[in-house]
């Protein structure tokens, strides 16, 4: 287990746990940390790697929170009545809400209708659903709990799908993180550690993108969260280990342009605009966090950030009050709504209590509709916009359900007029018939 955890304890990983103890006051993160600014010789390191690893494992965390159900306010109760019907399609992303080693749930775009997509003994998390909605692409680790930190990892993490309608679970990579769809639903691109690859799903064949540490020309970079444009031109990416920003790299010119600090660099639909978090605005109890987008051109951020701080118009999502610690944007395939999660108190992205909220782009922020209610953890929406397919087993349910239904309103109706026929009467035989009429067209075979 020693020699596990001085292999793992690179200066890289140390660097981001120096960087995570910011935020959360881990005060193991904290020493290792300042192990790594005193440079300390080998055999001290193995001595304090004990302790390092005897802190770690007393306070190992083996699992997220499983929460509970929480009821919305009225407003926000109101926003969610507003929401409903409004949209067709599907978010899915990975909770903790009914297995703290984290499921993929799946909910209608409205809101409404949250299930269970996968449930396993693994770790499953950030879902991509196809661009036709027929499967959704997601991370699982190779057995049991697996934190987030370790996404840089591969070796803990295969990549997985599962149809949208719950069927055909199967492992598609191995040793491989971050995985995204093209446009065509042909290829996919994903990350082991410090490379990028695609993998076309026909041949299985992969290809080698990008390899960090040559194209940065320095050890250790990882690269976390590749996004290709749609054009296949360039890619955006959060670089962490030995380097740490947010750019795109062209894969033509072989050439970065940084974006800035933050994380989560990504395209709208068709490349003309890139997102991610920045490291500033309202964050709650957290951290100061807030969801930026810029205008892109040749792949390249027009509008710059920093010195000269952030221009207003390329601030996309800051909500005000207690729950703005924004994470995990994700914009809406036709790039009109973003759904994303946000945090009242903590940052930790697999444990603390993020919710995930819905918007769509140019309302007042204060439209932005809570689509979770649920102390669990919430994180890595995806969302996409179409009819979601149903597996022929949940249709028989349906069908069976709406039956049901049918003939109790038919039996309601028949002893609302065996009763005799009075305004109360009247009103519960009209109700009744309402029932009927749904019920019924409910077990119409969808078009
Ligand atoms: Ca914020
Ligand atoms: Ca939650």
């Amino acid at each position: 287990m020693l020699i596990f955890f001085v292999r793992k304890c690179d200066k890289n990983i140390i660097a981001d746990f120096a960087e995570k103890c910011v935020v959360d006051g881990c005060s193991f993160k904290l020493f290792s940390a300042c192990y790594y600014l005193f440079d300390m010789k080998m055999k001290k390191f193995a001595f304090i790697s004990v302790i390092g690893f005897l802190a770690v494992s007393a306070f190992a965390v083996q699992g997220a929170p499983v929460g509970a159900s929480v009821d919305p306010t009225p407003e926000e109760q109101k926003a969610l009545d507003a929401l409903k019907g409004k949209l067709e399609g599907a978010i899915v992303w990975s909770t903790s809400r009914a297995n703290s080693l984290h499921d993929i749930w799946i909910m209608n775009a409205d809101g409404t209708n949250a299930r269970a997509l996968t449930k396993s003994n693994n770790v499953d998390w950030f879902p991509r659903v196809a661009p036709d909605g027929s499967k959704v692409l997601f991370n699982r680790s190779k057995g049991g709990w697996v934190p987030e930190n370790d996404a840089n990892y591969p070796e803990k993490w295969d990549l997985w799908t599962i149809g949208l309608d719950g069927t055909n679970e199967t492992r598609l990579v191995e040793n491989a993180t971050w995985g995204t769809w093209r446009p065509d639903g042909k290829s996919i691109v994903f990350s082991r550690a410090g490379k990028v690859f695609t993998m076309d799903l026909a041949s299985k064949k992969e290809t080698l993108v990008l390899d960090g540490e040559k194209a940065f020309n320095k050890a250790g970079v990882i690269l976390q969260e590749p996004n290709m444009s749609p054009d296949g031109k360039h890619l955006a990416i959060t670089l962490r280990g030995s380097m740490r920003e947010t750019g795109v790299w062209d894969l033509a010119k072989k050439s970065w342009t940084k974006s800035g600090d933050g994380c989560q660099i990504d395209w709208n639909f068709d490349g003309s605009k890139l997102y991610r978090v920045n490291p500033t605005g309202n964050g709650g109890t957290a951290a100061p966090s807030e969801i930026l987008w810029f205008t892109a051109k040749d792949g390249k951020q027009v509008e710059k950030v920093g010195f000269f701080g952030i221009p207003k118009n390329v601030k996309l999502m800051d909500l005000p009050g207690r729950r703005s610690h924004e994470y995990f944007p994700r914009l809406s395939p036709d790039g009109k709504w973003l759904v994303w999660g946000a945090t009242d108190k903590g940052h930790d992205h697999d444990l603390f209590d993020y919710e995930l909220y819905i918007w769509k782009i140019g309302e007042p922020v204060e439209t932005a509709t809570r689509i979770t209610y649920n102390s669990g953890n919430d994180r890595w929406p995806d969302i996409w916009f179409g009819k979601v397919p149903v597996s022929a087993a949940s249709a028989v349910a349906d069908v069976a359900k709406a039956a049901a239904t049918a003939t109790s309103a038919a039996s309601a109706t028949a002893a609302a007029i065996a009763g005799g026929v009075s305004e109360a009467k009247m009103d519960e035989l009209i109700k009744a018939i309402d029932r009927l009429t749904e019920a019924v067209k409910a077990l119409a075979p969808s078009k």
